[in-house]
């Protein structure tokens, strides 16, 4: 969806609401308008400079083969698809969906093989799904990051076809994109791979997911099938997905094992150790995108990612003043991430920090780098991010 659609969307909203919701269609679209339709940029908006971003600095849309991230500043309710950032690891096969086969295999009574066909025709759902890389920071100004509508089946709907045996305990997907790999100096073929405990493959949220914003799964983003696992970083959703394959131990590929593992200090029942842990669930975090201005207002707007968990509370800085509540889309989908606003009356020409913190309900507060746990490791940063500019 482009921001135009969002922007004209808004204004049928607006439209709809004027008219008193009239005809039965109007109503049906007003129940399903989602949350908060928020423009890249409002009439009359401006950017505010960031002092710690290039002056040059721009995003394209993505291209073919490559990473991308998208460009924080521009964020509204969806990410199109051409800004959705992007992340493989291999490479971007091109998988004919006429050709396209599913296997489950391993520890399941019925093995099968499904054609997309086979797989559309079980109940659909839609699901607003925002994720990031677990790699995602502040290189990149936090823009590995996207917020989409994506329509599938669910994956319990499927491992019920085929039925888990008894032994059953870990679910691991693999790509059907491929690379070459030196692991104990031996050279070898790998598909990317990631896997669940079974009890997690179990919440009926998780989507094989076929469609992205109205449009089928474009290339860049799995085509024609990915999994996205609700909540979760980006690395859990298996793209270009070709086989689930059960078993009764822990899979130990490269995306569980050696990558996307954070190392950190912590207290193991009063011991404390150095822990390893595979990136999996996404940490309480919120990240400003943007500051705009009109008129003598600022506009400060961001993003509030985490498991699902419900937020309790956004909070603003502005430079050593005292923290502020922002507005949340407290409408927004369980999943979907959440932008804030936070509305800056009459800010004094020269420079300033701004800076965001979130809670959720269970008092889970989003910490400053200092307060962060001693990591070793770049993934997973949720810190709190201060940001720079010039009004
Ligand atoms: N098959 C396959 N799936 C993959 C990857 C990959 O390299 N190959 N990368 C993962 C990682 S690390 C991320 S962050 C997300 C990115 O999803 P996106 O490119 O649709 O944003 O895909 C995940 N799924
Ligand atoms: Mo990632």
């Amino acid at each position: 969806m482009t921001d135009k659609n969002l922007q004209n969307n808004s204004i049928e909203r607006r439209e709809l609401l004027k008219n008193g919701l009239k005809t039965g269609a109007a109503v049906s679209a007003a129940l399903t308008l989602p949350y908060w339709l928020m423009p890249a940029l409002a009439q009359g908006e401006t950017l505010v400079k960031f002092t710690d971003m290039p002056d040059d600095y721009h995003r394209g849309p993505a291209q073919p083969g490559r990473a991308h991230f998208q460009d924080t500043r521009y964020i509204s309710t969806y990410s199109s698809n051409q800004d959705f950032y992007v992340v493989q690891h291999y490479n971007q096969p091109e998988i004919d969906e006429s050709a396209f086969r599913l296997d489950v295999t391993g520890l399941v009574k019925k093995p099968k093989q499904f054609t997309l066909a086979d797989l559309k025709r079980k109940k659909q759902v839609e699901m607003d799904i925002g994720f990031e890389c677990g790699g995602n920071g502040i290189g990149m100004f936090h823009g590995l990051v996207g917020n989409a509508k994506w329509r599938g089946i669910r994956l319990v709907d499927v491992l019920k076809e085929c039925r888990l045996q008894d032994k059953a305990k870990e679910i691991v997907f693999f790509g059907g994109d491929l690379g070459t790999e030196t692991i104990r100096k031996k050279e070898v073929e790998q598909s990317f791979s990631r896997s669940l405990s079974v009890e997690d493959a179990m919440n009926e949220d998780i989507l094989l997911a076929f469609e992205m914003n109205g449009e089928p799964l474009p290339l860049f983003h799995g085509k024609p099938l990915r999994l996205i696992v609700p909540g979760w970083y980006g690395v859990a959703n298996a793209k270009w997905l070709s086989q689930i394959h059960v078993q009764d131990r822990r899979h130990m590929g490269r995306f569980m094992a050696r990558d996307y593992v954070t190392l950190q200090h912590q207290n193991v029942g009063g011991h404390t150790r150095w822990v390893e842990s595979s990136v999996a669930k996404m940490n309480l975090k919120s990240i400003i995108g943007r500051v705009s201005k009109n008129g003598d207002t600022c506009q400060v707007v961001g993003f509030i990612l985490n498991d699902g968990t419900p937020i309790e509370r956004v909070e603003v800085k502005v430079d050593d003043g005292p923290w502020q509540p922002a507005e949340f889309d407290k409408k927004a989908p369980r999943y979907a991430w959440k932008l804030f606003t936070y509305q800056w009356n009459k800010p004094t020409p020269g420079d300033h920090t701004v800076v965001s913190r979130v809670t959720d309900v269970t008092g889970h507060v989003q910490p400053t780098r200092e307060e962060l746990p001693e990591k070793v490791t770049y993934w997973e940063d949720f810190a709190q991010f201060p940001r720079k500019l010039r009004i």
